[in-house]
């Protein structure tokens, strides 16, 4: 019989997240151990594959045009780039590569073809394949899935109170049916948020809460600490306790025990022990590489390093689902609609990104 949950209060949430530490952990951890073997961990890499210039306003984004960073912008890779940089993931122990752009939504035409050429490219070197590409249709859905995407990341990032206090240009109801569109194809849905964004613990449990009560609940939960980047609106925010992280990690795996937990941005700042807590707690994926996307990650030697020291072993890859078939471009059934999707633009003021916004024009 399932033991899947999928009412979780926010209430009852809070009550876990609350839980003395040595408790929460224990509970998580036996959760953890009946779903998923405690010494394997997954290790993926991001592959940042249009780099910024984003017409969106999220608060914590580097790769928003509006702000003044320091990030370098790029054009869309070419396939053969995405192909040995995936061969290069694999050669050094990752079993599945994330590839996002930024873009507010999918548009269909060459560049979306690349991207499904891309996602070809990487399931034939028997990797998982995972793209986070902004809000997608699900005509666009349903050939991502063609061509053998196994997994579609788009996270929820916070509760929905909290959403509107960092982004104006989408709502979360956009969100909510993008996931919704991943759903109706074969690719397994990844979702999660950031912590540290100065929201409160009653929208981290408003997250869960949010993930939890999909049914089915995401394969895939990525937990972030914000990694606060210079000229953008949550430039100042203090770097998120390792306590919160671990509170955060042992709540998700308690409130979905079967999903795979990724301990994801924000490694460079905590200790190898509190990531080993992390494990503890029932996170079983990482991402490896110095980069994530844009921003520094903890060298994949060392890595690799605390692998050994903790008994850890790399997941293979396809061990939670089978390798999806991939259909070649000539052969494919579904084709481009050229929809005009009415994704929304609430466009009300947040003022830190106006702020950040003002800051970056007298800069540029
Ligand atoms: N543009 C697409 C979108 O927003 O869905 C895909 C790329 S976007 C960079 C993917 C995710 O990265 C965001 O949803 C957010 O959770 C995470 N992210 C972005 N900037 C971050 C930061 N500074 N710290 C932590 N996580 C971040
Ligand atoms: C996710 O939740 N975290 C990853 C992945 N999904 C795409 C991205 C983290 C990005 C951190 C900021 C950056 O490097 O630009
Ligand atoms: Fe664009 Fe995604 Fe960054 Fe938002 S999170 S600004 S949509 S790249």
């Amino acid at each position: 019989m399932s033991t899947i949950r999928h009412n979780w209060t926010k209430e009852e949430i809070l009550d876990i997240y609350n839980k003395p530490l040595m408790e929460l952990m224990y509970e998580a951890a036996t959760v953890h151990r009946l779903h998923h073997d405690p010494n394997t961990v997954q290790v993926s890499t991001l592959l940042s594959i249009k780099t910024g210039g984003c017409p969106e306003d999220c608060g914590y984004c580097p790769q928003a045009a509006r702000y003044h960073t320091d990030i370098e912008g790029n054009d869309l890779m070419t396939v053969s780039h995405v192909k040995a940089q995936a061969l290069r993931a694999k050669a050094s122990g990752s079993s599945r590569v994330c590839m996002g752009a930024a873009w507010r939504n999918v548009k269909d035409g060459p560049e979306f073809d690349q991207v499904l050429e891309m996602v070809r490219t990487i399931n034939k070197l028997e990797m998982e394949v995972c793209c986070t590409l902004g809000m997608v249709t699900e005509n666009q859905a349903q050939r991502l899935a063609e061509a053998g995407l196994y997994a579609y990341n788009h996270n929820l990032d916070s509760s929905e109170e909290y959403y509107k206090e960092v982004i104006s240009t989408r709502g979360y109801e956009d969100r909510l049916e993008t996931i919704d569109n991943v759903r109706k194809t074969n690719v397994t849905v990844c979702s999660g948020g950031i912590i540290g964004m100065g929201e409160k613990e009653s929208d981290r449990a408003g997250m869960l809460v949010a993930l939890s009560t999909l049914n089915p609940q995401p394969e895939s939960v990525p937990i972030n600490a914000l990694v606060a980047v210079e000229g953008t609106p949550l430039e100042n925010q203090k770097p998120v306790s390792i306590w919160d992280m671990i509170r955060m990690v042992a709540t998700t795996r308690i409130v979905m025990p079967e999903a795979q937990v990724r301990l994801s941005a924000g490694r460079t700042e905590m200790s190898q022990e509190g990531q080993a807590m992390c494990f503890f707690s029932g996170a079983n994926s990482i991402f490896a590489g110095d980069k994530l996307l844009t921003t520094p990650n903890p060298d994949v030697n060392e890595d690799m390093k605390l692998f050994d020291v903790l008994g850890l072993n790399p997941q293979k890859p396809f061990i939670k689902k089978m390798q999806p078939t991939s259909i070649e471009a000539k052969d494919s059934q579904f084709h481009a609609l050229g929809e005009k999707p009415k994704w929304t633009r609430p466009d009300h003021k947040i003022e830190r990104n106006e702020e950040a916004k003002q800051k970056a024009k007298v800069l540029k």
